[in-house]
């Protein structure tokens, strides 16, 4: 049989966005594009650092700690001075806010440019000596028109976000993103140094079969989880619900964007607001999963409508396949 030809019709990240902004017939400056070229640049530089964090041990802490009061690891340290190096070289950014940086950066006159990152360098950092995958989360508005970058251009609903994503890195780095035209996976091709279209088009399924909690502080929900979890894992008709927890939110979110189900870390009697980050956690999740047709939400308001009043301030979190988070907002009407 003939040798497997390579396709010569990669479509690779930028080629796709761009294509995808010519076809909306948006203004197409190009900014948005160089941006993401930043972003891919420093999705690349982690993954390659997180896979050989083992060999030139860099795995193991820092020595520091994170405003978080996190012991922060050197992969955390390396992720968020690439981001933040690269994001304000861009030149097209005029605000960052990393999970790592107490205050929000503002980008100086002569790098500043229209858009403002917020971002977690390195999410499910905990996993990192277990290799268990971590990932990058990250979401992107655009300045208020007249501004010049201020923390009131990030203090926004999650809805006026322009696009979100996340890197994920396992046995491969997978980058998914929206740009507000649905939801497209893209895989690295180390070889190439580019991340190929692997995923189009990622739609949640209307419904699962996994739910994903960290039953762990069941003792702390309140009744409304309670009473949810009850009716998956003790049907009265059809098949309990499978297990899956990974402790990792790109990995849980990735899971469930492209099986279905559930995830949820919802505030409790321990976590009163929960664990998970507004901006830059809850945000661009929620994003892509609305863009991928599900559902996000804190069991009472939709995520993506929450205005936050601070960068770090954290928010309970449900999200997946629409019959699912629906039927969960039923126990809290
Ligand atoms: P727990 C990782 O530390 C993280 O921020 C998310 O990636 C993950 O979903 C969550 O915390 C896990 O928290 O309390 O279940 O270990």
């Amino acid at each position: 049989a003939s040798e497997e030809l390579p396709s010569t019709d990669i479509i690779t990240l930028t080629r796709h966005v761009l294509h995808d902004q010519f076809r909306l017939g948006v203004a197409v400056t190009g900014d948005l594009t160089l941006l993401l070229i930043a972003i891919q640049t420093t999705s690349k530089f982690i993954a390659t650092n997180v896979r050989k964090a083992r060999l030139i041990n860099l795995v193991g802490l820092a020595g520091e700690t994170n405003v978080q009061g996190e012991e922060q690891k050197k992969l955390d340290v390396l992720a968020n001075d690439i981001m933040i190096n690269a994001l304000r070289a861009s030149g097209k950014t005029a605000v960052l806010v990393s999970e790592e940086n107490e205050e929000a950066i503002i980008i100086d006159e002569r790098n500043r440019g229209k858009y403002c990152v917020v971002f977690d360098p390195l999410d499910g950092s905990s996993n990192i000596d277990a290799g268990v995958n971590i990932g990058t989360i990250f979401g992107i508005y655009q300045i208020k028109p007249g501004s010049t970058g201020t923390i009131h251009d990030v203090l926004r609903a999650g809805s006026e976000m322009v696009a979100a994503g996340y890197t994920m890195y396992g046995s491969s780095a997978n980058l998914v993103l929206s740009t507000g035209s649905g939801v497209n996976g893209y895989t690295l091709d180390a070889a190439l140094g580019e991340f190929i279209l692997t995923h189009p088009d990622i739609k949640v399924p209307s419904r699962g079969k996994i739910y994903s909690f960290n039953e762990g502080n069941s003792v702390y929900f309140h009744e409304p989880v309670v009473e949810y979890l009850k009716s998956i894992k003790y049907p009265t008709a059809g098949a309990p619900y499978s297990a899956r927890y990974i402790g990792s939110m790109v990995a849980d979110v990735h899971r469930t964007l492209l099986y279905g189900g559930i995830f949820g870390y919802p505030d409790d009697k321990k976590s009163k607001s929960g664990k998970l980050r507004l901006l830059y956690e809850a945000f661009p999740m929620a994003f892509l999963t609305e863009q991928a047709g599900g559902v996000a939400t804190t069991g009472r308001v939709r995520i993506l409508d929450i205005v936050p009043k601070s960068i770090h301030e954290r928010c309970s979190v449900f999200l997946g396949s629409k019959e699912d988070v629906q039927d969960l907002i039923k126990f809290y009407e």
